[in-house]
């Protein structure tokens, strides 16, 4: 049994030294260590021995298994380094390797202009609100003091859903709608940005779908000249302390009186050139007192209140300051347009 022992502790070793993978290494554990393995058979064949040889053979047999379970520790603990060290290995990361590129975005100069403007009048106190772009005849129309055989409301001019619904030809409705919200109270001061829609042909000037920025006043004492401090200190704002306004009287059958606001020509500061047609002005916005139909219907008493109102369009302001020449340009989405207007 002695020399059976021997020959077996030998077989062992021998066969744990070609051992490479934690796989093997687990077989040759049940074969050499386990409850079926020849030392475990030997070790229960030991009652068959004699008193005196017993505990001889006893502790032999305890040195020769420990001696095992020591092999077979070291051994597990190279094959784990060597795994480890594959994996970290096949893991590396080449530091030295450029990143990948991701494109970044940009504002829309629609948008940068539309956000400029929200600031300007923002920090004048105004709030602002949007609505839906399908509106009803009564607020796109009706309560604008624009009734049913207005020359404004021409089927050409607007894109009817059926007859009571359409395209919002104007941000005017949601102005309205704040009107009928907000009253009693006073005052309202509100501007109203959101895309608006006009059954046009599309030209270089002229979109079918195109974005404006009203903007409502209305409370107790408020006269022309309001309307024309608030609008001048936009346009310093937007254009610079040089600005200056200049009105025209003109109509809009929701307003009255009604004016057409012109700013210094932002190409020439006012010496003449193509862009104002050697006029030194531009035209950028309409405006006026609100009619007083207007106030009535929407529930202010027009003999206790008044109010100013205006409208202008983010495109054309767009256009004069990044001197863009076709509005179709702000709808393409070229990206050689779009990155010039990317913050680097
Ligand atoms: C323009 C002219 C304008 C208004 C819009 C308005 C709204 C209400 C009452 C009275 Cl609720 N008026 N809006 C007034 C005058 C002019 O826009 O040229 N827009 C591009």
């Amino acid at each position: 049994m002695k020399q059976e022992l021997a020959t077996l502790h030998a077989k062992a070793l021998q066969e744990l030294d070609d051992v490479q993978d934690t796989k093997r290494l687990g077989e040759w554990r049940v074969a050499y260590l386990g409850k079926k393995s020849e030392l475990t058979t030997l070790s229960k064949q030991m009652g068959q021995l004699d008193a005196q040889t017993r505990p001889l053979f006893g502790q032999l047999l305890n040195e020769r298994r420990q001696a095992l379970e020591g092999a077979f520790t070291s051994k597990r603990e190279s094959i784990e380094a060597a795994e480890q060290n594959a994996r970290l290995a096949a893991e590396t990361i080449d530091i030295t390797l450029p990143g990948r590129h991701r494109d970044v975005g940009a504002v829309h100069p629609i948008s940068r202009v539309i956000r400029d403007i929200e600031d300007i009048f923002l920090g004048m106190g105004f709030m602002i609100a949007d609505g839906p772009e399908v509106e009803t005849d009564r607020y796109n129309f009706e309560m604008l003091n624009l009734p049913k055989d207005h020359p404004a409301r021409d089927m050409q001019d607007t894109f009817y859903i059926t007859e009571e619904l359409l395209m919002r030809t104007h941000t005017s409705p949601m102005q309205v709608r704040t009107m009928e919200q907000m009253h009693p109270h006073a005052p309202i001061k509100v501007i109203v940005p959101g895309r608006v829609y006009r059954r046009d042909e599309d030209d270089a000037t002229h979109s079918h779908a195109f974005t404006q920025i009203e903007g409502l006043v209305v409370d107790k004492g408020i006269r022309m000249s309001d309307l024309k401090g608030v609008l001048e200190a936009f346009a310093k704002a937007l254009f610079g302390e040089h600005q200056r306004v200049r009105l025209r009287p003109s109509y809009f059958p929701f307003t009255e009186p009604s004016a057409e606001v012109d700013l210094v020509c932002v190409h020439c500061q006012g010496h003449g050139c193509r862009v104002c047609k050697d006029t030194g002005w531009i035209e950028i916005l309409g405006a006026g007192m609100v009619h007083p139909r207007v106030l009535d219907m929407a529930g202010y008493d027009s003999s206790i209140y008044s109010g100013f109102a205006f409208g202008m369009g983010p495109e054309r302001i767009a256009m004069l300051k990044y001197g863009i020449t076709d509005i179709r340009q702000l709808y393409q989405n070229d990206l050689r347009l779009l990155r010039q207007f990317a913050k680097v």
